[in-house]
């Protein structure tokens, strides 16, 4: 907040926790949804949770990686602005947001693991405008530094992540999207002897986790959505991680609105630090299904309980915040008191 330009917010100190209650009330929100076969509908209960309360946050900020173009989302569109309206005479932080309010609308339709409720910010210019397509990616963790490379062979990689790691490739455990397009790289991985985990959806989860020592996944592979790379990138930068990644650009129309997003070499290959370019980069993920790194939403007569990750680039830390939610009393005939 700046008034009468006396102090200025440090966005990663002073809007951390802030940002933590808005992947909570996605989260809450999809949760109370799992299992319930309508993906749709899980997604936009956790948009319409995560809109309503970024308006109590004292941001100007604004929406570059969302839901969609504006004619198309209704809310947490590209270019959106979202943020507590501020009092006379005071200017809030402009920051830049990207969100998935529901990572894994499947997981969470199915009830199954790791669907998660997940935005990054930064200052303004921090996060990659990048288009709804696809992307290749590699993303391995701190020891990986500078030994991915997106052209080489999936076994040169392989080799090299197993050397920075200190085991054999036949250790390693590589994540990939159980997809068709995957089945070249799927035959690859297997004929170079590593061990694979297919998952269904969630490679941004999969990702965090591979730059995470211990969280069971020593890299990920292959081609899923651009917006969750961003924001993949966004978290590894707070974690030291590797990443490489490139645009799938495959149609001419594609090719036209990468152009038109000022992207001007749609092949060019990109690192975290390309993708999430931020000096202030803050990351937040609030679990709404059980996960490896986060637990889900728990419910229970008094309330519910969330988990969440909360990881800041310059300041260096990474938080796990463990919150319970009573719900408001019930009055003497069954309706809330406030
Ligand atoms: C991946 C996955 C996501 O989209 O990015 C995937 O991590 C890519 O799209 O959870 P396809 O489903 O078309 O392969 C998600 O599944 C969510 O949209």
């Amino acid at each position: 907040m700046n008034s009468g330009g006396v102090s200025e917010v440090d966005i990663e100190q002073d809007l951390a926790l802030e940002f933590v209650r808005v992947v909570e009330e996605a989260a809450i929100a999809a949760a109370r949804t799992m299992g319930q076969g309508e993906r749709e509908k899980s997604d936009q209960v956790a948009v319409q949770a995560m809109r309503r309360a970024f308006e109590k946050v004292p941001i100007a900020g604004t929406i570059v990686i969302g839901e969609g173009e504006r004619d198309k989302a209704p809310m947490l569109y590209i270019g959106e602005q979202v943020g507590s309206p501020p009092p006379p005479g005071i200017t809030f932080p402009s920051v830049d947001i990207a969100v998935d309010p529901l990572e894994g609308t499947n997981l969470c339709a199915t009830g199954s693991s790791n669907a998660i409720a997940v935005l990054a910010a930064s200052e303004p210019g921090g996060l990659l405008h990048a288009p709804d397509c696809y992307m290749e990616k590699i993303v391995a963790g701190p020891a990986c530094r500078g030994a991915l490379d997106i052209d080489a062979p999936v076994e040169d990689n392989l080799r090299a992540i197993a050397s920075c790691l200190d085991r054999e490739v036949a250790v390693l455990t590589i994540v990939v999207l159980d997809r068709p397009r995957h089945q070249k790289l799927i035959d690859s991985i297997r004929a170079a002897g590593a061990r694979i985990r297919l998952i269904t959806d969630g490679d941004l989860s999969a990702g965090i986790a591979a730059a995470v020592r211990g969280a069971g996944v020593d890299a990920v592979m292959g081609t899923g959505g651009a917006p969750e790379g961003v924001i993949t990138a966004a978290a590894l930068r707070c974690l030291h991680g590797e990443m490489v990644a490139r645009l799938v650009v495959d149609t001419p129309e594609l090719e036209e609105r990468v152009a038109r997003m000022g992207i001007r070499d749609p092949r060019r290959v990109y690192t975290a630090r390309d993708l999430a370019p931020g000096k202030k980069v803050i990351f937040c993920a609030a679990g709404v299904t059980q996960g490896a790194l986060l637990n889900g939403v728990r419910f229970f007569s008094e309330g519910c309980r969330s988990h969440s990750l909360v990881m800041t680039r310059a300041t260096n830390t990474v938080r796990f915040v463990d919150a319970v939610h009573l719900a408001r009393p019930l009055g003497p005939r069954g309706v809330r008191l406030y």
